[in-house]
């Protein structure tokens, strides 16, 4: 490996140490006689101030250098109140470990903003952009401590395939693929998958994969390839249980985002709070009321919330303190949903969380009576003939069980506080994009 210090590392502590340096040239500035070198890694930024009097060698190679060049500085640290960050490096030796030869297209340094197609068509250079990058460590922070949760409280990964026969979200929005001589599809969501293992006796799982929609959107929170966070567990005594595992490991992967993702929030300019209270539950029904009588909103589908509505929701309980709700017992819900519990005074056990306004993800029990899962199957339309690998684990003694799945994508989309979720995305698909 090179030698280098991470940029991150370096603080006005340091002030006298020697350290060496590796990265792109952010930004120059020429003084004449001193060249200020703004060297980028992955971490941060540090200045590296070149003077003709002191390294006059040093000072000619600094002098043909370009942006985006990638450079090996080592030098001594100094604590300086004019230096960005507090604290400069004044350079011993340099070395050029790789010119850019082309000029880029997109301001790197600076902080115009190009618009949002001409940044995703030249993704490679836009996340060479600090507020980018910054972005995307932020989500390696957040998946980091999401996965840690998880295997904390005891449930185990598991790796389901994303090309199969049949979808679990209706047929209307998946993406067929030719598969040998056969038509296959990928897969819409785990949701089958999950199932049958929590049959088979993983009682708590987990699973970070992709999931297709072939939507016909154009929305800024929707896309056609999505990172899905997916957890099923059994044993459960009703959807509450599901309702507690997407609580609390939100609320730790949020805490740690705080605690250790505070550079990449500053430069995002997002202002997160952990939400310490408890999640409100409140029933679809009573979702419903406070749209009527808060905000005078009928949202149309009679079955569901709409895009409006979760927005009005979140901020309705934003202004009480709550960034996250839970909205539970949504009506003619998919067949695996347990629905029309006798003694339940909601439609289903199905619940979305919201979270700052937006859908974050979906669960809730499972109906895992065959008989009632058939059933519910006939009626919705779906043939149970073509589902016999999924419904054959019922057959063998499956335990009460739920789970849901999270949109990774609108939870970086969210912490980040990103307008469209392509943003949160490092090589986003939609309907118009297949590249790069
Ligand atoms: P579902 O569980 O109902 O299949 P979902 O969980 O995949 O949906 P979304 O796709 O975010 O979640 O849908 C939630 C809400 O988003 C919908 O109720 C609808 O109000 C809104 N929505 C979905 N598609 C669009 C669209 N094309 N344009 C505007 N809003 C949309
Ligand atoms: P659902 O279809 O609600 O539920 O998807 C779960 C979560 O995935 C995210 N999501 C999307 N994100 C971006 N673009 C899209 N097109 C898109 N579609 C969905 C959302 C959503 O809340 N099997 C169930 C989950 C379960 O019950 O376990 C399912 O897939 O954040």
């Amino acid at each position: 490996m090179l030698e280098r210090t991470y940029i991150e590392d370096v603080t006005p502590e340091d002030d006298g140490d020697e350290t060496t340096i590796a990265g792109h040239v952010h930004e120059l500035r020429d003084l004449g006689g001193i060249l200020f070198v703004i060297v980028r890694d992955g971490t941060g930024r540090l200045q590296v101030v070149a003077k003709e009097d002191d390294t006059p060698d040093l000072f000619e190679t600094a002098e043909d250098l370009d942006s985006e060049d990638v450079v090996q500085v080592t030098g001594t640290l100094e604590a300086s109140d004019q230096a960005p960050g507090g604290v400069e490096l004044a350079p011993t030796e340099l070395t050029v470990v790789s010119e850019a030869t082309d000029v880029p297209s997109i301001e790197i340094s600076k902080d115009v903003d190009a618009d949002l197609s001409t940044r995703l068509d030249e993704r490679h250079l836009d996340v060479r952009k600090p507020s980018t990058k910054a972005v995307f460590s932020l989500r390696s922070k957040a998946m980091q401590a999401m996965t840690d949760w998880f295997y904390d409280n005891r449930f185990e990964e598991v790796d389901t395939p994303e090309l199969s026969t049949a979808g679990a979200e209706g047929g209307a929005d998946l993406f067929p693929v030719v598969y040998y001589d056969k038509e296959a599809y990928l897969s819409q969501s785990p949701q089958l998958y999950k199932q049958i293992l929590v049959a088979s006796g993983f009682d708590r799982l987990f699973e970070v994969g992709h999931a297709f929609r072939a939507e016909d959107f154009g929305t800024s929170r929707h896309v056609s390839e999505i990172a899905m966070f997916d957890v099923e567990l059994g044993y459960v005594e009703d959807h509450h249980d599901v309702m507690d595992v997407q609580e609390e490991s939100l609320r730790h992967t949020i805490r740690h985002v705080v605690e250790h993702a505070q550079r990449e929030l500053d430069e995002l300019g997002s202002d997160l709070s952990v939400p310490e209270e408890d999640f409100p539950r409140i029933t679809f029904e009573e979702a419903r009321e406070i749209l009527a009588d808060e905000y005078n909103h009928v949202p149309e589908d009679d079955d569901d919330l709409d895009t409006k509505g979760e927005r009005l929701l979140g901020k309705y309980f934003e202004e009480q303190g709550h960034p996250a709700v839970f909205v539970v017992g949504y009506p003619n819900e998919k067949f695996y949903y347990r629905q029309d519990v006798e003694g339940d005074d909601i439609a289903s056990r199905k619940f979305d969380l919201l979270y700052l306004g937006q859908e974050l993800s979906s669960g809730g029990q499972r109906e895992h009576d065959i008989e009632r899962l058939t059933a519910k199957m006939r009626e919705q339309g779906v043939e149970p003939e073509n589902f016999e690998f999924y419904l054959d684990a019922f057959r063998y003694g499956v335990p009460p069980h739920g789970g849901y799945g999270l949109g990774i994508d609108r939870l970086v989309q969210q912490l980040a506080g990103l307008d469209n979720i392509k943003e949160a995305i490092l090589f986003p698909r939609d309907p118009d994009r297949l590249e790069p």
